[in-house]
This record gives C-alpha cells, structure tokens and sequence, in this order.
C-alpha cells in the first residue's frame, strides 16, 4: 500500500496524533531523466531530470499541499472549504474535500479554466462560482465569501498548503541522494517555489538555486509590479498579483537564482519537446521551467551539476490546447491497404 506524505514526512510536517490524515496516496511522484532535452541544452547526459508531478492523484502538485490543508481543516471542524483557483487547486479541494466529506466552493475565472480541471471540480461535486474576471479578481471575490463563513480558505495562503508543497523537496534529495544544483520551474502565485526552498532550506545541506519562470504576459515578479491584465496561453499561470510574492523574491535572492520570464512561444515550444522527444505530456504551464531552461541555454547561462524541472501538472489537464495545433492525420475506410 502506498503512505500519502503526511505518513512519510510526518516527523517534518505540523501534524499531531489527534490530526485525522486525509489522504489520497499523493507524492512519491517520479524523478526521470531527460537526456534528449539535455541534448538540446547543451548539457551533459544524466543532469537533467524531470519530476513529475502530474502523477499526483489528482494531476497536479496542488495534492502534496492539499493533503495537509484538508486535514488540517478537518481537525480544526471547519464547516467547509474555499478557493479561488485557475482549475488545479480547485481540482485538488475538490477531491480531498469529497474524501474528508466538507463541502467545498470553488471560485473560477470564467472562460479560462481548462476542460479537464472544470471536469474535476465537476465530478468531485464541488460548488463552483464562475467569476467573471480573472484569478486575482476571483480571489478577491472568493476571500470576501470567507469572510465570518466558518469555511476555510485553501488558496496558498494557507500556511498548510505551503508546508505539505515542501515535501517535493524531500523527495528531490533522496531521489538524487542530494540536492540539485538548480531547480527550474514555473511561477504564477509563488506558492511552490516558496514551498520548495523551504524545502531544501530544512534540508540542511547544499541548496540548488531556484530559477522561476511566469509567462511573458503575466510576470508581475518580473516587473516589479502586479498586471492588471495577465495573458498568457499557459491559463494556470495568468496571475496579475502573486500571493506569495515575499517567498518568491527570497527563494530568488537567497538561492542566488533569478526570476525571469518565457513567451508563450517558448512555453509551446517546451510543451511540445516533451511530448515528443521524452513522451512526457505536461500541461502548458507545466512547461515554463523547461522553456526557461532552453532560453538560459541559448544565452549561454553557465549552468553546471545536476539540473532538475518541476513539471507541475499533467498533460490531460488540458485536452483543448494540442488540438489547436496542425498534424498530419488521414482518414481511411476499414480495410483499405495503408502503407506506412
Ligand atoms: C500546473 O490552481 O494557482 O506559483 O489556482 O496549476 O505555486 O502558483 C495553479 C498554479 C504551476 C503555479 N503549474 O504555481 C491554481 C494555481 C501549474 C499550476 C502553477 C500552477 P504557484
């Protein structure tokens, strides 16, 4: 049988004997290499590793930090949970929520959700409240619901979320047997690059240094200010103003790495990579860090040691995006001679 996290880190994590675990067999997820991209990179064979996190039972990180929020919700009898989500945490409230038997509402930026996530939210029986505006505005709408509601908020502000995410670190170290010498990934609330260095902080040994990426179109911590109007194909991510801004910025400076950002191009063309060349199918977001990691490359970024990405979420999250794009198919009647 398979330990969710909170049983495998429980010494790591703020759980007591009273707290009832909610859990869905979440983290534990794979750590593979990807020595066709390191190719591509211009980086030696066997440093490039991706993990993945769309292995998780609900097809995103969001379950490592969910497991914990739950439960945590669960203890302290809350009558219900909350979030405003571009679709995985809603997702992953939704899932554990139905598991712990709380009602859960999900607050959603209509129109830019991708199919897969409303699904979930869907068969999960989520409440959903569909905000005409985008997620910041969601998230504005969804804390003055909770306001003396009795539900609990979810979103990464909830100090639970931050300390179950954590555990990707974990996991990390011991898959290597050390930590990486850089860890790239996407940003879009900032919650899991804080989670991931305070990870590795913890850890207490050699630190990688934490290289962000947030689409050209939504990249407040770039800017050094929030976007009013965040665009990006990479819906996961179009965020205007971080929550965990101040945890960003310090996993950047402490860590001696950057935050920077990838053009939806980019973001495609790393999605497509791969696909193609390692047969991983991530969601588009999920491809920012690789598409950040190809961008330092072509600049000629000294990057040396074992390099890892964190790809976030599954492919299947969002079926809508690859059939967008042009491909060779034909169609044949039954028994016709194909030839190949
Ligand atoms: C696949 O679900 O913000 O920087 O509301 O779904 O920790 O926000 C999702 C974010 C990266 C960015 N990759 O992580 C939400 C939400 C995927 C994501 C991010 C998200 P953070």
């Amino acid at each position: 049988m398979k330990l969710g996290l909170i049983e495998k880190y429980r010494s790591r994590l703020p759980v007591t004997p009273a707290t009832p675990i909610v859990t869905l067999g979440e983290g534990g997820t794979p750590l593979i290499p990807a020595d066709k991209l390191a190719a591509i990179a211009g980086l030696p064979k066997g440093s490039l590793f991706l993990k993945i996190e769309g292995a998780n039972p609900t097809g995103s990180f969001k379950d490592r930090g969910m497991t914990l929020a739950i439960s945590k919700a669960l203890e302290d009898k809350a009558r219900g949970v909350l979030c405003a989500s571009t679709g995985n945490t809603a997702a992953s409230a939704a899932a554990y929520a139905a598991r712990a038997g709380l009602p859960c509402v999900v607050f959603l930026p209509k129109g830019n959700v991708a199919a897969g996530k409303l699904a979930q939210s869907l068969m999960y029986g989520a409440r959903i409240v569909e905000v005409r505006g985008n997620f910041d505005e969601a998230l504005a709408t969804a804390l003055a619901a909770a306001k003396s509601s009795g539900y609990t908020v979810v979103n990464s502000s909830n100090p639970w979320r931050i300390e179950g995410q954590k555990t990707g670190a974990f996991e990390i170290i011991e898959q290597l047997g050390a930590p990486p010498a850089f860890q790239f990934m996407p940003v879009g609330n900032a919650g899991n690059i804080t989670a991931y260095w305070r990870g590795y902080r913890e850890s207490g040994k050699t630190r990688p240094r934490m290289m962000g990426f947030q689409a050209a179109g939504a990249a407040p911590l770039v800017l050094g200010r929030a976007v009013l109007k965040p665009k990006t194909i990479a819906t996961a991510i179009r965020i205007g103003n971080p929550v965990s801004r101040e945890g960003a910025l310090a996993a950047r400076d402490e860590s001696g790495g950057l935050i920077d950002k990838v053009t939806d191009a980019e973001i495609i063309a790393a999605y497509r990579m791969l696909a193609r060349l390692e047969g991983v199918f991530c969601e588009p977001s999920s491809a920012a860090g690789v598409a950040g990691l190809l961008k330092l490359s072509r600049a000629r970024f000294p990057l040396k040691g074992r390099i890892v990405c964190i790809l976030t979420g599954h492919g299947l999250k969002d079926p809508e995006t690859p059939l967008k794009f042009k491909y060779k198919r034909k169609t044949v009647t039954a028994g016709s001679r194909v030839t190949l």
